[in-house]
Order: C-alpha cells, then sequence, then structure tokens
C-alpha cells in the first residue's frame, strides 16, 4: 500500500517515519529546501530518537502529491491573529492538491488541528472536485496528533488516539493504518466529535495553566508561595493544579481554545483564560520592575535565558518570550538573549558570556535544563554587574545560587 503524507514538520515528517516501516511512503511538502533535505538525508529538526528512525527508513520526498492509497494531511494551522480564528489555508491547499490525483478506493486522513464542521463543509467539498463522492467512491477521516514536542515520537507510539470518520467504514480502514504503529487504544467516534475533541484536550490545558498562573499572581499579593502551596494542594486526591510560568507558547495551547471559541458566544471562561495567559509576560515586567526598585536598579541591563516556548525544545512558536522581551524593550531596558537550544530568533541570540557581561538581572524565561547549574562557573559569574536572578519556574537550585551570593526571586514566590 502507497502512503503520500502532506506536510513534513513537526507531526508529518515523525508520522511519515512510523509509517514507512510498513508502507511505501512519500513524504510531500510545498517547502523545496525541506525537501532537499530530506531527500539528501538530513534531519530538519530535532527531536529525541528521531535522527535513529530516519537512518533506518526509506522516505521519499517530493514538493508535490504523488498517486497513493491513502493521504495524511499534516499540514499547520496558523492562527490569525486579526480576527483570533483558524486559518486553514493549508488545510485547503493539501486537499487541493490532491484533487487530480485522486482515484476510487482512496483514503484521506487529516491529522491537523481544524475547528468542529470542517471535515464536513470544506474537505468534503474540495475532494468532490474530483468527481468522486465521500462516503461512497472515498473515504475520509480525521485523526488528530497527540504528541509532545519533545516527546513526539514516543508518545505517537504510545498515546491513545481518537478516529473520526465521515462513516464507519473511513474509520475502520484508518484505524487498520494507525494500528501498524501505535500502541496505545484507539477510539472511534463520528468525525465533528473527533474535531472538538482535539480542541477540548488543549483547552482543557490551557484553562488550567491559567488557573495556575492566577492564583501565581493572587500569592504575589498575599505573600505566599505558590510553589510550595500548588504543592500542597495537589496532595488532595482529586486536585491537579497545574504549573505557573512566564505564559503560554507553542503552536498548539496558545491558539487551539481561539479555534473553539471562534463561532461561539459562550465562551466566556476559555476566552478569559487565553487572556490570563497571555498577560503573563505583562505580570513577568511588572514583577522585574519590583525587584530592580528594591535592588536601587535604574535602567538596567537585562539578560533574557531562554526563548524556546517551553524547556528542552527548539520551537519558538508563539514564544512568551517575544512578548517580554518587546515589553521590556519598551521599558528603555537593554535586553541580552541567550538560549542554547535555539538557532533563529526574531532577535539576535548571544553567547553565554556575551548575553551576561554586565547584566543586572537573569530572567529564566525558559526551563531548559542547561541553566540549572549555567552559573557555577565563577568566571562565568564574574561578568555580572547585579547578581540577580528572576526563575520563572521554580527550576534553579536556589541554596546553591544563593551561597554564590546571588538574590534568587521566583515567579509567584511571594517574596516581593
Ligand atoms: N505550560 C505551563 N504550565 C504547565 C504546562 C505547560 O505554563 O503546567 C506552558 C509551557 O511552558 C508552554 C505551553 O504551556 O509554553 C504549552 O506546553 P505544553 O507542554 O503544555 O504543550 P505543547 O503545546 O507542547 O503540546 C500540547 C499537548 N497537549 C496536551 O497536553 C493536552 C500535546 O499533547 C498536543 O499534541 C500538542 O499540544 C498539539 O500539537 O496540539
Amino acid at each position: 500500500m502507497k502512503i503520500c503524507v502532506i506536510g513534513l514538520g513537526y507531526i508529518g515528517f515523525p508520522t511519515a517515519l512510523l509509517l514507512s516501516k510498513n508502507y511505501e511512503v512519500t513524504g510531500c511538502d510545498i517547502n523545496e529546501d525541506l525537501v532537499k533535505k530530506i531527500k539528501n538525508k538530513i534531519v530538519p529538526f530535532f527531536e529525541p530518537g528521531i535522527e535513529d528512525l530516519f537512518d533506518k527508513t526509506q522516505l521519499k520526498a517530493e514538493t508535490h502529491p504523488v498517486p497513493s492509497d491513502v493521504f495524511l494531511i499534516c499540514v499547520p494551522t496558523p492562527f490569525d491573529k486579526e480576527v483570533k480564528m483558524a486559518d486553514l489555508r493549508y488545510v485547503k491547499g493539501a486537499l487541493e492538491s490532491i484533487v487530480s490525483v485522486l482515484v476510487p478506493g482512496n483514503l484521506v486522513i487529516i491529522e491537523s488541528t481544524i475547528t468542529p464542521g470542517t471535515c464536513e463543509k470544506i474537505a468534503v467539498p474540495i475532494l468532490e472536485r474530483s468527481g468522486l463522492k465521500v462516503g461512497e467512491d472515498i473515504h475520509l477521516s480525521h485523526c488528530p496528533e497527540r504528541a509532545i514536542p519533545g516527546k513526539t515520537l514516543s508518545e505517537m507510539v504510545q498515546n491513545d488516539r481518537i478516529i473520526g470518520g465521515i462513516d464507519k467504514f473511513s474509520a475502520d480502514l484508518t484505524e487498520d493504518i494507525y494500528r501498524t504503529y501505535v500502541k496505545g487504544k484507539i477510539y472511534k467516534t463520528n468525525i465533528r466529535t473527533a474535531e472538538f475533541v482535539k480542541l477540548i484536550e488543549n483547552t482543557y490545558r490551557d484553562v488550567n495553566i491559567a488557573l495556575a498562573n492566577e492564583i501565581a499572581m493572587l500569592s504575589e499579593e498575599m505573600g505566599i508561595n505558590i510553589w510550595e502551596a500548588i504543592d500542597l494542594a495537589n496532595k488532595h486526591p482529586r486536585v491537579n493544579i497545574h504549573l505557573p510560568g512566564p505564559g503560554v507558547g507553542g503552536h498548539c495551547i496558545a491558539v487551539d481554545p481561539w479555534f473553539l471559541t471562534e463561532n461561539s458566544i459562550n465562551a466566556t471562561l476559555i476566552t478569559t483564560a487565553r487572556e490570563i495567559n497571555d498577560n503573563m509576560p505583562s505580570f513577568v515586567v511588572s514583577r522585574i520592575k519590583r525587584i530592580l526598585k528594591d535592588h536601587g536598579i535604574l535602567n538596567p541591563t537585562v539578560s533574557v535565558f531562554g526563548v524556546a516556548y517551553k524547556a528542552n525544545v527548539d520551537d519558538t512558536r508563539e514564544t512568551p518570550a517575544l512578548k517580554l522581551i518587546k515589553l521590556c524593550e519598551k521599558e528603555g531596558w537593554s535586553v541580552r538573549i541567550f538560549d542554547p537550544n535555539v538557532k533563529k530568533f526574531e532577535y539576535p541570540l548571544l553567547s553565554l558570556e556575551k548575553a551576561i557581561d554586565g547584566t543586572d538581572i537573569i530572567i529564566i524565561e525558559t526551563g531548559h535544563d542547561q541553566f540549572k547549574d549555567v552559573l557555577s562557573n565563577p568566571d562565568i559569574r564574574s561578568r555580572l554587574n547585579n547578581k540577580i536572578v528572576l526563575d520563572c519556574h521554580n527550576i534553579i537550585d536556589k541554596s546553591a545560587w544563593k551561597k554564590a551570593g546571588f538574590s534568587i526571586y521566583t515567579l509567584g514566590d511571594g517574596s516581593i
């Protein structure tokens, strides 16, 4: 059986590799450089285990879809910030690109995150431009991806999956494909429910992170350490409070809730949660101001450690660090940026030495493992102007740093 995977990004590329173990797979992407890289056996991004799997598999790569039995669509769904809606242009483009190669018996699977109703209202009419009838001549399903960046491959294999079919036959056919590498359970439902389930999963996480962030702000007002408080509250058997932080980034949690609210007038909690998380960079800046005032520092140099949207990844999509940096610049502060994992960013990325030369405060913005003992070297420490750190993720060993003469603050620690 031949499978054509359309979109070779963070989801499409590893999925194509996993499918290549059992099928003849062609990956297809409009990005010619990416296709060239894959043809030359160059791994396009870092993810544990991916290089090894790539070495062991045969994956063809093309810039156009090739005739196949199954078409699997894994293109991104950008977020239109102006109107706070899903931008379905790539999903539509991918569907349009296969119309001319469709033949009876084909199965089209959409993994991309989409708004409820997209398969029925948008995908079906596009696919039927082929002259073939969806549900009769060709089959359609939605199997939303659930893997978390940083553990993509293992989660793709281990996680349970939801398959929504336009009809039962489509869902059953799709299950057969995923069964070849998914060890988790597979649950089947109708196509609109599958679209909705994906969105409520990420919305659940966003709303719970917003709760953690709001109570972190309250704890600062009340002089309470939120990290200790959450740890204690989570000892309750039915409480699982998430972790506060400097904001929510990434291409999923920070945008998917908007896909759910775009057509509704009833989504007040979800909307408020999004706003709370989006405003966390402003809260971080207000905390920095209080710390600087306490130390009598004017016109500071601020070093931002970490611009990836979360710990131990190289991905900066929707990172809250970007807003933090812009807000710091608006205050007139000089900003230096260091991220050992990220290669490309909107602002220049500096070496550790350059990022801390003469700095007044270090902001641990992303919880990368490398930051835990980044200042253990006395030569590095001697470059600082002031030994002040604001840890937004509670990751550093405070006692060790305090011994080295640092003033350590944690977001939500209730100190000042
Ligand atoms: N974050 C917090 N507090 C927390 C957890 C996360 O502030 O307690 C922040 C992170 O720092 C990051 C953001 O939230 O900025 C999102 O990170 P994440 O690790 O929660 O999630 P993603 O976006 O990397 O991946 C999510 C996952 N969804 C769920 O856990 C419900 C993943 O399983 C999905 O496949 C992925 O979205 C997706 O593609 O939709």
